[in-house]
């Protein structure tokens, strides 16, 4: 027998090892797609829930989106070091026995049991463990590494390549599934009803300012927040709204429970409070729903604190106090579509006036306290329950022939209207054209302001008037923990 060194007998253990751990994770991905039955999902959701909240502040503020992509990576590398252990357990356990099949026995049985555990999916997590225990099979035989010659080591090196088209061959397969699929399903509404929609989208358009590279009034994308990469996928005939706590008897609502209350359409913007001063997370739609008070109404509450928890599928909780809840809607439409599940489906909760964080996606349950307790921002030290802060945005800014100059973009300012905007080009503020507001109580406006180019380089300054003449605070904050605050400004060339 041609008999490996003793360093690279234990390396062509090693990689058995970590090749099962990939085949695992992209034979679960192929399965599961980005799902919760996907087993890098629960280990994203630890890491992210488990890390410091200066990190997550830092991952927010400053990486933004690329924040999560590197904590998923690092979950899914987690996820192949853990099934490469197991896989490594199981071929020293077959090795003692002198036995292949043991070793590939246990492989099945510990990866399998692993991926059941962290996603709760006994079915999908075969889908790990099946590949993770070919790999072993199709590598070698369970003769002890003493004892493991060359051949072995080509049998590796087909394996590597052969889990390598497994991988690309998931990706694609796993890339298909459980995506934002619930766009295609219709919205379920009358005639009249899909009427009133079109209509008001209609009216969004018309108002909408003719600035060219100006985003319309109904956002063409709508921005997204989660504190988890992999988004719950709840069909609505699972899905519950439990009233719970400090309540006389708990009250379940299904969603034909919800769809048989009155149907009303809302525009409702959202921004986040980690929003930046000039940034785009902060958006426009058309929400069908419900309002919340009556479902409220159903149950006779005690709470010491007036103030209930709100929680939802991905483990999110905010805590808020009754009183505002019951100005609160809860919206299973998104501009004449089913919510999608990026945005809460089948049902989330949006709150007039306040940061995007009170507007929970994917409600499942909101409990009536007896004292107040930090929800999940509050225990990373946002203060995002507040109202929103005022803001103007200066998103578009256009050179025209003539030689004027053309500014525009978004002003919100929640409950409290924004009346004015104002542009300062350098000889004092000029007041802005705002587009005609939309219907609803928390919505955006545009504005645009076209001046003579003043033949230099300049500084334009930008603020909104809410209809109380507040005007929006000069002094310039960060994000965290308020949400951001200042005048945009830009220099125009
Ligand atoms: N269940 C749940 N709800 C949530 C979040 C979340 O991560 N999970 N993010 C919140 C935050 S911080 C914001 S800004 C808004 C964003 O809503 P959107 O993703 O639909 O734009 O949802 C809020 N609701
Ligand atoms: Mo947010």
């Amino acid at each position: 027998m041609n008999l490996l060194p003793q360093s690279q007998r234990i390396r062509v253990g090693a990689v058995r090892a970590v090749l099962a751990g990939v085949a695992a994770i992209a034979g679960s991905y192929a399965a599961a797609g980005f799902t919760t039955g996907f087993v890098g999902a629960p280990l994203e959701a630890m890491l992210s829930r488990a890390a410091p909240a200066s990190l997550v502040t830092f991952a927010i503020v400053v990486l933004g989106d690329i924040g999560q992509k590197l904590n998923l990576l690092a979950a899914i590398t987690l996820a192949v070091l853990l099934i490469a252990c197991l896989s490594a357990a199981a071929l020293a356990t077959g090795w003692r026995q002198r036995s292949g099949l043991v070793s590939v026995t246990v492989a099945l049985g510990l990866t399998w049991a692993a991926v059941t555990l962290l996603t709760g999916e006994p079915v999908l997590a075969l889908a790990a463990a099946v590949p993770a225990s070919a790999v072993l099979a199709l590598t070698g035989p369970g003769v002890p590494p003493s004892e493991v010659d060359a051949t072995a080591r080509r049998r590796v090196l087909t394996a590597i390549a052969g889990v390598a088209g497994f991988s690309v061959l998931s990706y694609v397969v796993g890339g298909n599934r459980g995506g934002d699929d619930t766009s295609d399903r219709p919205l379920g509404l009358t005639a009249a009803q899909h009427q009133e929609i079109e209509t008001m989208l209609a009216e969004a358009e018309a108002k909408s300012l003719p600035v060219s590279g100006l985003e319309p009034l109904v956002s063409t994308s709508f921005y997204e927040v989660d504190i988890a990469a992999v988004n719950p996928n709840t069909a609505p005939e699972n899905w519950t709204l439990s009233l719970t706590g400090a309540v006389s008897e708990d009250a379940t609502f299904t969603y034909d429970d919800i769809r048989a209350l009155p149907v009303e359409q809302r525009f409702i913007t959202l921004r986040c409070v980690g929003d930046s001063l000039n940034g785009t997370k902060m958006d426009n739609a058309l929400w069908t729903g419900t309002p919340l008070a009556p479902l409220l109404d159903e149950v006779i509450t005690d709470s010491g604190c007036e103030c209930a928890m709100l929680r939802a599928g991905d483990g999110y909780y905010v805590q808020f106090p009754i009183a505002a809840l019951r100005r609160g809607f809860l919206a299973y439409g998104m501009n004449g579509r089913p919510l999608p599940r990026s945005h809460g489906a089948p049902v989330r909760v949006l709150i007039p006036g306040h940061w995007g964080e009170i507007n929970v996606k994917w409600l499942t349950e909101i409990e009536f306290l007896d004292e107040a307790v930090d929800g999940y921002w509050e225990e990373r030290g946002w203060h995002g329950t507040g109202p929103v802060n005022i803001v103007a945005k200066l998103w578009v800014e256009t050179q025209n022939d003539d030689g004027t100059v053309t500014v525009a973009g978004h002003a919100y300012a929640g409950l409290m209207d924004v009346s004015a905007v104002e542009v300062n080009t350098g000889d004092g503020w000029q007041e802005a054209t705002l587009s005609e507001p939309l219907p609803g109580e928390d919505v955006w406006r545009q504005w645009s302001y076209t001046y003579e180019h003043p033949g230099s380089q300049h500084r334009v300054r930008v603020r909104a008037i809410t209809g109380d003449g507040t005007v929006q605070a000069n002094e310039e904050l960060p994000a965290f923990p308020n949400g951001p605050s200042g005048w945009v400004s830009r220099t125009v060339q």
